[in-house]
Parts: structure tokens; sequence; C-alpha cells
């Protein structure tokens, strides 16, 4: 079946962060497939999956991955796709290291990086919506009562917890 969001990352151990990305793609009612493709691990994996993406229909690829976190850039490389990179948090270096690792492409690969952790993730999500909402106007209307119902959740005053 071909779905629009290839939402990949380096390990399993990311799915905890990167599932953010998943939920939000659900609740707007995105088609997505998962993927582990480590960069370091599975090279050749990489490589196939970025020469297939545009081909099997794959319109942005959300990528996930901590520490050295060479997947999003590399696959930025590989594929002309939007590449929506999550920098995982790790325990060493807090996830500075996941960041410096995506955010810092040369010239020519761009990608598209969020923060640090579970808000990037479900953001990373958002953002591939608002990027198929372009030319997806009922897409477009989840999206924005999406965004509508998350201003209305939030409080006029605090209150103690
Ligand atoms: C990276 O190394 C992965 O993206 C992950 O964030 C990190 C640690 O991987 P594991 O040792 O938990 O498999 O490649």
């Amino acid at each position: 079946m071909t779905v629009p969001v290839g939402i990949i990352m380096g390990s399993q151990s990311d799915w905890a962060t990167m599932k953010e990305a998943a939920a939000v793609l659900d609740e707007l009612g995105v088609g997505y497939e998962t993927r582990i493709v480590s960069a370091h691990r599975t090279p050749d994996r990489l490589w196939d999956y970025g020469r297939s993406a545009v081909d099997r229909g794959l319109r942005v690829i959300v990528a996930g991955a901590g520490g050295a976190a060479h997947l999003p850039g590399m696959m930025a490389s590989k594929t002309r796709l939007p590449v929506i990179g999550v920098p995982v948090q790790t325990r060493a270096l807090n996830g500075v290291d996941s960041l410096y690792s995506i955010v810092q492409m040369p010239k020519g690969y761009p990608v598209a990086t969020m923060a640090i952790g579970a808000a990037g993730a479900a953001n990373a999500g958002l953002m591939a919506a608002a990027i198929l909402a372009l030319d997806d106007p009922a897409l477009a209307q989840r999206l924005d009562a999406w965004r509508e119902a998350l201003s209305a959740s939030i409080p006029q005053e605090p209150v103690d917890d």
C-alpha cells in the first residue's frame, strides 16, 4: 500500500520518541510506514530506502536518530523528498549531540531539524502533515481543527498542581 510519510529511525530504542510523530499522523488521518534504518548498522538498507522512496510514492520522510545521528542527513543526500530530522535525546549528552549531528548540513542537502525529543517528534508529524496539506484541502481542514483544539485546550489562568 502506498503511504505518503515514511517514519524512519536508527534503532528500536528511538521508537519511544518517534511514536509521537506516528501518534500525530494517526490523529490527522495521514498514512505512514515505520522502519528501522541505521546509517551505521544497516547502511545498505538506508541506501535502498532513499533510492526507492520517490518511486514507492513517499512524499515526506521523518527521520529520527540519536548520538552520531547521521541518518537524516544521509537520507537527505539520497532523496529529494523533504526530510524532517528529529534529534533523539541521549543519556550521555542529552541530545545536543543528536541535534548538532542533524542540524548543521552543508549547502545543497537540507534537513528540516526539529527540537530534541518527544516534542520534536510530534512537531515532525505536524510538519509532515502541513506539507501534505498544501495540496490536500481535507487534510488542511483537519490540521486547522487540530490546531484550534490545541489552542482551545490552553487555560487562561494557571492552577496549583
Ligand atoms: C543511533 O544510536 C540510534 O538512532 C539511537 O538513537 C542510538 C543508540 O542506539 P541503540 O544502541 O539503543 O540501538 O544510531
